[in-house]
């Protein structure tokens, strides 16, 4: 079965990718199996190497979006593109718009390894 920490890599890793195209949200979203039953509202993929991601756990602890005190802002800014649900989008076609950003990310770490297994945001 699938750990949290690896369904992290699978929604929010894509290190290789440096620029994406208008039609990137659509085919990743679909790729990378991040749809099911339902649309996801907004998806981000990270676009630097893991280890720089990983980092962020034993960044600077901010509060969670939801009050849970275990969230890391990245101390730099990073590239990542956003992926957000069309409004008149309906399941199964689920339509995206891409945005690309750098900004920095705020995840949500746990276990032994210490790993991010949440996106929680970007400011
Ligand atoms: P999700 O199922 O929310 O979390 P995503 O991050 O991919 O999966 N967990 C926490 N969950 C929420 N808040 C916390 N503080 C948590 N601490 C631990 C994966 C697992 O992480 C655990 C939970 O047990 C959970 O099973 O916000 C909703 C989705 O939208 C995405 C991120 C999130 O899904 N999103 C939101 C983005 O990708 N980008 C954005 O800018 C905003």
């Amino acid at each position: 079965k699938e750990t949290q920490a690896e369904k992290f890599l699978r929604q929010h890793m894509d290190p290789d990718t440096s620029t994406v195209t208008a039609s990137y949200c659509n085919k990743m979203m679909k790729h990378q199996n991040i749809m099911v039953g339902d649309c996801k509202l907004v998806n981000t993929f990270i676009h630097e190497p893991l280890p720089d991601v990983q980092a962020v756990c034993f960044q600077g602890n901010v509060p969670c979006k939801n009050t849970k005190p275990n969230c890391h802002k990245s101390s730099s800014k990073m590239r990542i593109t956003d992926c957000h649900l069309k409004k008149e989008a309906k399941y199964p076609k689920c339509e995206y718009e891409t945005q690309q950003l750098r900004k920095s990310i705020i995840v949500t770490c746990e276990g032994n390894p210490y790993v991010p297994v949440h996106f929680n945001g970007s400011v």
